[in-house]
């Protein structure tokens, strides 16, 4: 099936993260498929409409971004509103943002009990050797992925991995490319 408009699948996906792991890069990359070597912290919760290409056509994805410096501050009511799923992502080259998920996630089950999740462990490009984090997905019970915003590895699947587990199907991420084929 083809589609020559975005979707809107309606799909809200809060992203949490310690300072710096890479969350708001992660969303810059789907946006503008561009990689911001600069650090620029973030402040509250931004919402970001993010498309993306898939065997199912294209989707569309609210991307909730939430400041880092929000982990020891009061979480509003908004950041939370209308919320399907999470990710949680840490960077595989700083341990402690991999400690760090614990209380994230204490605090985001507070509010959104029983939401799907995974977990991303960010910067693999600095970790080439295989992360040892794989275990956090039987420890946490969900799927797990090493990711690299830098170098593109594996970016797209979280998302599609949300997607398949809310529809209850498979989606997978395609190439632009092959959409601009069916254009032509
Ligand atoms: N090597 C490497 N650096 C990355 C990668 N992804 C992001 N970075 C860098 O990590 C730094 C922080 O990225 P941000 O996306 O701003 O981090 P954040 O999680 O949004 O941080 P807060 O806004 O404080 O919550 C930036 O300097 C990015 O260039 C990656 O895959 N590999
Ligand atoms: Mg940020």
């Amino acid at each position: 099936m083809a589609y020559t408009e975005p979707q809107n699948i309606s799909m809200s996906i809060l992203l949490v993260g310690d300072e710096a792991v890479g969350k708001t890069s992660f969303i810059h990359r789907h946006l503008v498929h561009q990689f911001e070597y600069k650090y620029n912290p973030s402040e509250g919760c931004t919402t970001y409409q993010v498309p993306l290409y898939t065997n199912k056509g294209w989707m569309m994805f609210n991307l909730k971004d939430v400041a880092s410096m929000e982990k020891n501050g009061k979480f509003l009511p908004g950041y939370f509103k209308d919320v399907d799923a999470v990710i949680y992502m840490f960077d595989v080259s700083k341990v402690g943002s991999y400690y760090g998920l614990k209380s994230w996630r204490e605090k985001v089950e507070e509010h959104l009990p029983g939401k799907p999740f995974i977990v991303c462990g960010n910067k693999y490009d600095l970790q080439m050797t295989g992360s040892d984090f794989y275990g956090v997905s039987k420890k946490w019970k969900c799927p797990y992925f090493d990711i690299s915003v830098k170098e593109l590895y594996t970016i797209f699947t979280p998302l599609t991995c949300l997607v398949s587990t809310l529809m209850r199907c498979k989606v997978e991420p395609r190439p632009v490319s092959e959409f601009l084929a069916q254009l032509n």
